[in-house]
Order: C-alpha cells, then sequence, then structure tokens
C-alpha cells in the first residue's frame, strides 16, 4: 500500500462528524494492514475526545462495503445482547462514528476507503502477555464473543477474504511463491521451506474434517491475537474484541488456535533470538480454562479436543504466511525492517516444533478442562 499522504489524511479528517478542535494527531497500534491513528479533539468546556481513525487496507479487504456492512451487522448485533446482560455497549464493542454523509465509511479522492471508532478509553491492547490474568481475561473475552455471536445469521455475513483460513488453499500458494520465486530469495531460505512443504499434513486435517461434517462452521473471529482485545485499566477484565474485519463462518479450534501462536509464545512474534522462542504451557492452560469457560459449553466433544490442534495448524499457517511475502516482496504484510516476514516466520515454525515436542501436554491439558 501506498503511505497514506498529508493531503489524504486531512481530507479523511474533514469529512467525519467529529467535534471540537483537533488538538493531537498520531499513528496508533501495531497492527499489520490497516492504517490507524488516534485523534484528539478538545471540545470546549467539556474537556479532550479521542477517536481511532484508519484507512482500510484495500489490496487485502478488495470489498470495503461490504467488510462494514459485516461490521454494522455484528457491532448492532452485540450491542443488543451487551444492553440485555447488563453491560456497557459504549466499551465493551466497536462503535462507529459515522461520515458526514451517514455512511460507515468514507471514500477519499484516491479512491481509498476510511472509518472511525470511537476510542475506547481506559483501557489497553498488548502486544504481550505481562500478566498470565490477562491472557486469561482476553480467553474469556474470545469464549464469549464466540458465544454471543452463537445465533447470528452466518448467511448474512460477506466473506471478506476468501479462503482465510483454507490452510490447503494457503499451501498452493506458498508452492507457487517458492516455484516463482520472484525476488530470488528461496535459495536463501531453503531450511525454512522444507520446514513447511515436510509439514504437508497440517495443512490438510481441517479441511479434511469439515469435508466429513466432522466440525460445524460457526461465526468467528479468525484474528484473535492479544492485540486485537481491549483489557479495563481498572478491572482488568477483557472488554472489547475488536478488529472485526475478518468476523466469518470459520472453525472455533482457529480462533484458539491463534490466540496461542501468539499469546502462549514466551518472545515476541518477530523475535530474532530463536532460543527465547517457545510455547508456554502454563500460558497454554490459563488460554483453554479461560476459552472454555467463556464458551461456556458451547463446543462440542471433538472441537475440544480438536484445540491443541488449532494451535498447530494457526501456528504453521501464519508461518507459512509470512514466508509467502517474504519470497513475494513483502507486499502483504506491514514491515519494519529488511527480513521481518522471514523473522517472523521463523519464530512460528519454532512454535510448530515446540508444540509437536508438547503435544500430550497440550493434550492432557484440554482434556482435564474438557472434563474427559
Ligand atoms: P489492524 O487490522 O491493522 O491490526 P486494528 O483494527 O486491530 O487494525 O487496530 C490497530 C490497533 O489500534 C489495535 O491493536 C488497537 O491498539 C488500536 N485500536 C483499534 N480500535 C480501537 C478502539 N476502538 N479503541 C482503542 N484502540 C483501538
Ligand atoms: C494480521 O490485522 P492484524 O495485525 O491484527 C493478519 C492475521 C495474522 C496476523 C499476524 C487480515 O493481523 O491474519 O495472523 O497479522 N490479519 C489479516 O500477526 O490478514
Ligand atoms: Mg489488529
Amino acid at each position: 500500500m501506498e503511505r497514506v499522504s498529508e493531503l489524504q489524511i486531512r481530507e479523511a479528517i474533514a469529512n467525519f462528524n467529529f467535534m471540537g478542535r483537533l488538538k493531537e494527531r498520531r499513528p496508533f497500534g501495531s497492527g499489520h494492514i490497516n492504517d490507524t491513528y488516534l485523534l484528539t479533539f478538545e471540545i470546549g468546556d467539556m474537556g479532550d475526545m479521542s477517536v481511532i481513525l484508519q484507512r482500510m487496507n484495500r489490496e487485502i479487504f478488495t470489498k470495503p462495503v461490504e467488510l462494514m456492512e459485516n461490521i454494522v451487522g455484528v457491532t448492532s448485533y452485540l450491542r443488543e445482547r451487551i444492553i440485555e446482560n447488563g453491560g456497557d455497549p459504549e466499551r465493551e464493542t466497536l462503535n462507529i462514528i459515522p461520515a458526514k454523509d451517514g455512511k460507515a465509511y468514507f471514500v477519499d479522492s484516491k479512491g481509498e476507503y476510511w472509518r472511525s471508532y470511537k476510542f475506547i478509553t481506559d483501557a489497553k491492547c498488548c502486544d504481550r502477555v505481562e500478566k498470565p490474568e490477562d491472557f486469561y481475561e482476553s480467553a474469556l473475552a474470545f469464549g464469549n464473543f464466540q458465544r454471543l455471536l452463537a445465533d447470528y445469521p452466518a448467511d448474512t455475513l460477506h466473506e471478506t477474504i476468501r479462503g482465510f483460513h483454507d490452510t490447503r488453499a494457503r499451501f498452493e500458494v506458498f508452492r507457487q511463491a517458492v516455484e516463482k520465486d520472484v525476488c530470488g530469495r528461496a535459495d536463501s531460505v531453503r531450511k525454512e521451506i522444507e520446514f513447511v512443504l515436510s509439514h504437508e499434513d497440517v495443512a490438510n486435517v481441517f479441511g479434511k474434517l469439515q469435508e466429513n461434517g466432522e466440525v460445524p462452521l460457526r461465526v468467528t473471529h479468525n484474528d484473535t491475537k492479544l492485540n486485537n482485545i481491549m483489557i479495563d485499566n481498572t478491572t482488568g477484565k477483557g472488554i472489547c474484541v475488536i478488529d472485526l474485519d475478518t468476523v466469518m463462518p470459520g472453525l472455533v479450534m482457529n480462533d484458539f488456535g491463534d490466540s496461542i501462536r501468539f499469546g502462549a509464545s514466551t518472545a515476541a512474534e518477530d523475535e530474532q533470538d530463536l532460543s527465547k522462542v517457545s510455547c508456554s504451557m502454563e500460558l497454554f492452560e490459563i488460554y483453554v480454562k479461560g476459552f472454555l469457560e467463556g464458551c461456556a459449553g458451547s463446543l462440542t466433544p471433538k472441537e475440544v479436543e480438536l484445540l491443541p490442534m488449532g494451535a498447530k495448524v494457526m501456528t504453521y499457517e501464519c508461518g507459512m504466511r509470512f514466508l509467502t511475502d517474504y519470497l513475494e516482496g513483502d507486499h502483504y504484510f506491514k514491515i519494519h525492517r529488511e527480513g521481518h516476514n522471514l523473522d517472523r516466520a521463523r519464530t512460528q515454525f519454532k512454535l510448530v516444533e515446540d508444540m509437536e515436542n508438547k503435544w500430550d501436554t497440550m493434550m492432557e491439558i484440554v482434556r482435564r478442562y474438557g472434563g474427559f
């Protein structure tokens, strides 16, 4: 994506219904996909108010109008459920600030799409687990999110990224990237390529189970990393699930697994010293406990049994996606240094290996909390 220009951001700001005088504007968060800004407005005697402004990545989200339809649908549904449960809909779900023409998005003169959300105050987003309790709270919140959306009319949801967690299809894309080798990088990463190829069976597990009708499609989040949840600064509770771009019908094991690959790792997703990277069984256990509590009995025994496999599949898939992007010239995930996507891919493969070594422990934990 081309960088956001000064003119472009000014145009976007001018076209939303913001109140007051713009006091501060800065890039915000550490997402890999959209361009996110925090804007702070001074509203006379009322003090300051902050909002999130995002340029949506149109190379990745090619149907932004449909995507925003999903988000409007899901957030208004969640709003009703939150009110029914006596919660605070201003903090427990995303709240869209409409553009001046009343739409949920604004299209700038370059044809790019922008949206704005109320900023969730007094809450934090973590890139690493600082306290195990935060990880537990995030598990509870993601499990709860999944349960709240259990009766959402799935057929009204657009598929915002086709085959998003179709690991088999991603394996094929990877193979093509190796074959084309457009950047001439394949020779320098033979070991990593070999890792992906030798684990092809991991790419096929869930596709087969789905074909055989052994696992149900549910409305899932599909991007459940720790920094896609807000944790309340005062209560320490996971209050709001954010980044709803990929809410689509999917597999619950993938929602579980994506949280594990990111949050249960003992190092950052882009750590270069692989000796620091492992999958913590303490954090894994905490997440299993919280997630199953949040799902509150809504999962089938088969789904529960497959949670460790979800962790392995999501970690393998994500590593393969990072490596594909490295081979293709880093056009998908934002990078902040040379070889960034390669570093990310390596941590994921290290985690997959570590999970394989700890497989029996992972299964034992899941069986214990799953009650069998
Ligand atoms: P990306 O798809 O690029 O990850 P996100 O929607 O996750 O974009 O937003 C990036 C970051 O911005 C989040 O990780 C979070 O820190 C912050 N953020 C997004 N929406 C809000 C919000 N409504 N309130 C507070 N922070 C937010
Ligand atoms: C992206 O948008 P963000 O940064 O929360 C990606 C996820 C990956 C993740 C890896 C739409 O998540 O699928 O797992 O990076 N989101 C999209 O960190 O591709
Ligand atoms: Mg995000």
